[in-house]
């Protein structure tokens, strides 16, 4: 079983830990509780006949100011970008963000690791909006992400498909660039294995 770390990143407020609940739990709470630090998520979901295990780190939005720290980006193997549909600037933001991971962390080569942005909070698009599949598909696809989805952490809209969207990019990309880095991978999957969850939410700082 392959292990990867994921970072989940994004503004304050924009949906993170409600993404990360959605995607572990299947879950959704209209209550805001700001992240400090960190928090994680575990998913283990198939891929190409493949188990692979998700780490997945959500960060707190408030941390871009001071720069995302370098001690969670340490081999981080994708991100997913998170931004507000209803919020003006929110898709700048987004690219801040990656920007912000780009500087702190890179694959074997030297090229980024894949992110894919997830616009989130699509329930709440008015029928006037000019935001659509296609558009953040273009944007992303413009900005060097490997792919971006309107999606909603409410209603569950594209969610899974964002996650295994990077996961298979991570896939295609890690053998490209690494073949020997996939079984340290399995191995560390190796290490986790007795817990034996499907999903696994802690707190904590690293
Ligand atoms: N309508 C709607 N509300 C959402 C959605 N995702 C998150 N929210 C709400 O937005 C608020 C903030 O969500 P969080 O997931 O806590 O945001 P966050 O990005 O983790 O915030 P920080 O931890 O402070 O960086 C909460 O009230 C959520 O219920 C969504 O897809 N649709
Ligand atoms: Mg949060």
């Amino acid at each position: 079983m392959s292990f990867y770390k994921v970072l989940v990143i994004g503004e304050v407020g924009v949906g993170k830990t409600s993404l990360v609940n959605r995607i572990v739990y299947n879950s959704f709470s209209e209550k805001y509780k700001a992240t400090i630090g960190c928090e994680f998520g575990l998913k283990i979901i198939e891929i190409k006949g493949e188990s692979v295990r998700i780490q997945l780190w959500d960060l707190a939005g408030q941390d871009r100011l001071g720069g995302i720290s370098k001690l969670y980006c340490r081999d981080a193997n994708g991100a997913l970008v998170v931004n507000d549909v209803t919020r003006e600037k929110s898709l700048e933001q987004a690219c801040l963000w990656k920007a912000s991971v780009d500087e702190n962390v890179c694959m074997e080569d030297g090229s980024p690791i894949p992110m894919v942005l997830c616009a989130n909070k699509a329930d709440l698009l008015t029928q006037e909006s000019n935001i659509t599949e296609e558009s953040i598909h273009q944007f992303a696809s413009s900005k060097k992400f490997v792919s971006g989805f309107l999606c909603s952490s409410k209603t569950g809209m594209n969610t899974n498909e964002a996650l295994i969207k990077l996961v298979e990019s991570i896939m295609q990309k890690s053998k490209k660039t690494d073949p020997l880095a996939d079984d340290i991978r399995k191995s560390a999957a190796r290490k986790l294995e007795p817990k034996n969850h499907q999903g696994d939410k802690k707190k904590g700082c690293c």
